[in-house]
């Protein structure tokens, strides 16, 4: 009876300990300005992902989000989704030209990533 019960706890710790710690990810984003900041930023207010954080400057996301929830390639996907392309995934060409101007961030030398 003694080594059921060891058994029991010893199976509820390993429950514990498995459960899904948050991952992290840091990948360049391009996008210019405050407006772009939202529309990223936004899109990542999805189950799964616990805080998104695009920095307008550095262009770098970084993202904490639950691997068992969500991948690393939607998130690429929901963020090519409005507009924005990713390090992996490239924005569609007509949900680009329907940006506001300012936004346009590929006619941006400083951003231009080709
Ligand atoms: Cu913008």
């Amino acid at each position: 009876m003694k080594n059921f019960i060891i058994m029991i706890l010893a199976i509820l710790s390993m429950a514990f300990t498995n459960k899904e710690k948050p991952s992290t990810a840091k990948f360049k984003v391009f996008g210019n300005c405050p407006q772009c900041k939202e529309r990223i930023d936004g899109i990542l207010e999805v189950k799964g992902v616990k805080s998104a954080e695009w920095n307008v400057d550095t262009k770098v996301m970084e993202v904490v989000y639950m691997a068992d929830k969500i991948t690393i390639e939607k998130i690429h996907e929901l963020i090519a989704s409005v507009g924005h392309d990713t390090e992996k995934v490239k924005a569609p060409d007509q949900v680009y030209l329907k940006l506001p101007d300012c936004c346009m961030y590929r006619d941006n030398d400083n951003t231009h990533h080709d």
